[in-house]
């Protein structure tokens, strides 16, 4: 009994960031041709200014890049908050045709 609530929440966590990733990784309709989106896990490492931006030491992503540091940019205000430096994230991030790479999801591992 004492293991239940633990194993539930793990599975319930499971369950939410799978469900997460999986909506990130659908092609968005409404986005101009040339943009890919990709799921990668993570160190944050430092913030932009006003979070305006975040430093991510990535691992290897599958068909995009081998594992280094780079900046990511939230979507939208807010989506950094709750994160610091040194969480280990899992997200999704969308690489535009002009070079940016705007996260679409991120969640703390
Ligand atoms: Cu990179």
């Amino acid at each position: 009994m004492r293991l239940f609530v633990p194993r539930a929440l793990f599975v319930a966590f499971l369950v939410a960031s799978a469900s997460a990733l999986a909506h990130g990784v659908r092609p968005p309709v409404a986005e101009a041709c040339g943009s890919e989106t990709h799921t990668a896990r993570g160190v944050v490492r430092s913030f932009g200014p006003e979070r305006k931006f975040v430093n991510i030491a990535h691992e290897k992503i599958e068909g995009y890049m081998m594992a280094m540091t780079m900046s990511f940019e939230p979507r939208g205000s807010g989506q950094l908050e709750g994160l610091a430096v040194g969480d280990n994230v899992a997200f999704t991030f969308t690489a535009t045709e002009d070079g940016r790479r705007l996260i679409d999801a991120i969640t703390k591992k």
